[in-house]
């Protein structure tokens, strides 16, 4: 039992490995016991099972694959495909996204709920908004944005919105991606038997797809549901699996698209539900989120974190959830079973995303809100099974400040006293103090738990770290939850944990230390905050103190996120060693010489206080030239 609580530094997680210990059911932490040593051709990146010849594994007595692959092609391989799989993640999410803007209606279930943004964002996509009805517009720009994923022609349009000499570099490596589809089928058809063989012309294609994640796919996803649903303003909120309300009924949403999550908002407030609820013997409904849904739920309605994605099981093992909603990416396939043992119902919604043992109940954009009100009627019906001898809510909850868009940061930071601002939207407070040094630089910090460090131990160390050093914090995905539920978003705890320089500016703007920027496919909004600055002072991203930190990093989605940043310009750190270091080669090029390519590369630090270290050194590098610049 130790042993597995001590792979976590969550409180309430050790209390539910304890209950579920003695409720007999197996959780992620009682797997890991088992997989003591793990596969080392695997952790290398050089097992190779692309074709039917194999599974070929490089080790000094076979340095070569049946076809004669070396450990630099199969390495490459594999990276290249965990790139188009998170990028294929992130896309697929945005292009669902897209459809739904072409089924927005006046009044319907779906609408415009940011019509000048709209506008705004067609122009930029070449739709003229003239005279246009804000629904055919809408409409438009869903097929101009469609078209982004398998145009015949051309590269990405969103690239336009990087600082020229960005641009310039993507050309020169010929790293600016075409149609986002085109790019993931273009990894895997070279990395498929007998093709591509070149460690440097794989990492060129990895980037390359990468490229088509960060500036086509998830910029569009970004953008689509601020225009469909909100762009998130700064909201109060709690996090951690108290939550959780005994006398509700509660429906925990998980997964990451916000076209399900919203509609079940919608219509877990219509009264006739509140109603049920009340006949069911509950108080009412206590809505919450796990992984990106909740942050993309949290960043617009405040509604309440439950936890991240290692506390999925945790969150049924309170034996107080009446319906865990999933839709797609990041749900343990275990869920199914954990349910088993208590009252809830575990819901699949997605066909690419069924999962057996789950009840399965589709759910179809054009009849979204029946669907949503059937399975919220599935879940408050099952309140009367719930067995209160089997319920512990755990004690533990942080309050938050969240929701932070570009738009937000730019509006708080205006607030600085003192500073002459004519135009609304300037920059200039932000770049004010970074400039200074009274803010050293802005990191980054993102991404998934990995069970390979304890989970959140990592964030929370980082996080901390920076903003007691007067390094400005950003962070979406898991990464966020771990801070929403360790109060550092709140600026009320500025004063404790961050620097001077950080802990007046906190005060003075009106922001937490470690600042709430959404769900892991708005990391766009991390490119589109460094564009705006790099923009306004003619500057590269690569010469702005910044970095990106993926502390425990696991999905294939967080791959393809490090490599576009580090496309991008931005130094980027991780706190798990990708599988690539059977290869020389790669390791070589992907933490050393891509420098001399695109202005940054990654770094690989698994002590987290030292990589907290490594980053800080990095930025402070960057200064003198940044002021320089300046
Ligand atoms: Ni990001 Fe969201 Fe969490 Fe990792 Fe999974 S939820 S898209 S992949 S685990 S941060």
């Amino acid at each position: 039992l130790e042993q597995m609580q001590n792979m976590t530094i969550d409180l309430n997680s050790k209390a539910l490995i304890e209950k579920a210990e003695k409720d007999g059911v197996e959780t992620m932490y009682k797997r890991k016991l088992g997989y003591k040593v793990q596969c080392g051709f695997g952790l290398q990146g050089v097992c190779c099972r692309n074709c039917g010849m194999g599974p070929c594994r490089i080790s000094p007595k076979t340095p070569r694959g049946l076809c004669g692959a070396d450990e630099h092609t199969i390495v490459g391989r594999n990276y290249a495909r965990m790139c188009a799989g998170g990028t294929a993640a992130h896309s697929d999410h945005a292009r669902d996204i897209t459809h739904t803007l072409g089924l927005t209606t006046p009044g319907g279930a779906y609408q415009v709920a940011e019509p000048e943004k709209l506008k705004e964002f067609a122009q930029f996509m070449g739709v003229d908004p003239e005279g246009k009805d804000i629904y055919e517009l809408a409409h438009e720009v869903s097929e101009v944005c469609l078209m982004e994923f398998g145009k015949p022609h051309g590269v990405s349009k969103l690239l336009a919105r990087a600082p020229k000499v960005r641009q310039d570099i993507w050309k020169e490596y010929g790293i600016e991606p075409r149609a986002i589809d085109r790019e993931i089928a273009t990894v895997m058809h070279s990395t498929h038997i007998g093709c591509c063989a070149d460690i440097d012309a794989l990492v060129h294609m990895a980037f390359r797809c990468s490229m088509a994640d960060g500036w086509a796919g998830s910029m569009i996803g970004t953008m689509l549901s601020d225009i469909l649903f909100g762009t998130p303003k700064p909201v109060h909120t709690e996090a951690n699996l108290n939550v959780l309300d005994g006398n509700n009924v509660n429906i925990i949403l998980h997964g990451h698209e916000p076209t399900l999550s919203e509609m079940i908002v919608l219509a877990s407030e219509l009264p006739e539900m509140q109603d049920l609820a009340k006949e069911v013997g509950a108080d009412g409904i206590t809505l919450s989120g796990i992984c990106c849904t909740g942050n993309e739920l949290t960043m617009r309605h405040g509604i309440k974190i439950a936890g991240d994605f290692h506390q999925q099981e945790l969150a049924i093992i309170t034996g107080a959830v009446e319906a865990m909603i999933v839709d797609v990416q990041c749900i343990f396939p275990a869920l199914a079973e954990v349910a088993t043992h208590y009252h809830t119902k575990f819901i699949t919604t997605s066909p690419k995303a069924q999962i057996t043992g789950s009840t399965y109940m589709e759910f179809h954009e054009e009849t979204a809100l029946e669907d949503a009100k059937t399975i919220v009627r599935e879940a408050i019906l099952n309140f009367k099974n719930r067995d209160a001898s089997k319920v512990m809510v755990p004690e533990l909850k942080s309050e938050a400040m969240v929701g932070y868009a570009e738009e937000a940061i730019v509006g708080q930071l205006n607030n600085v006293v003192n500073t002459q601002i004519d135009d609304m939207n300037t920059l200039k407070p932000l770049i004010d103090v970074l400039a200074s040094g009274v803010i050293r630089g802005v990191v980054g910090v993102v991404g998934c738990n990995n069970a390979r460090t304890p989970s959140n131990y990592n964030h929370l160390t980082i996080m901390k770290e920076l903003i007691k050093n007067d390094y400005l914090v950003v962070t979406t995905g898991c990464g966020a939850s771990a801070a929403a539920k360790n109060g550092l978003m709140l600026k009320e705890n500025a004063a404790k944990y961050a620097g001077k320089g950080l802990a007046t500016v906190c005060q003075l703007v009106d922001i937490p230390p470690v600042i709430h920027l959404g769900s892991c496919v708005d990391n766009s909004r991390i490119l589109n905050i460094c564009s705006l600055v790099a923009n306004a002072l003619d500057m590269d991203i690569a010469d702005l103190p910044v970095a990106g930190c993926a502390p425990e990093w696991m999905s294939e989605k967080a791959i393809a996120i490090g490599t576009y940043v580090v496309g991008s310009g931005i130094e980027t750190f991780l706190g798990v060693m990708p599988p690539v270091t059977g290869s020389s080669r790669a390791v070589e090029i992907l933490c050393g010489s891509i420098k001399d390519k695109v202005g940054a590369c990654f770094h690989v630090n698994e002590d987290a206080e030292a990589l907290a270290q490594d980053i800080m050194a990095c930025i402070e590098a960057k200064r003198p030239h940044f002021e320089e610049l300046y």
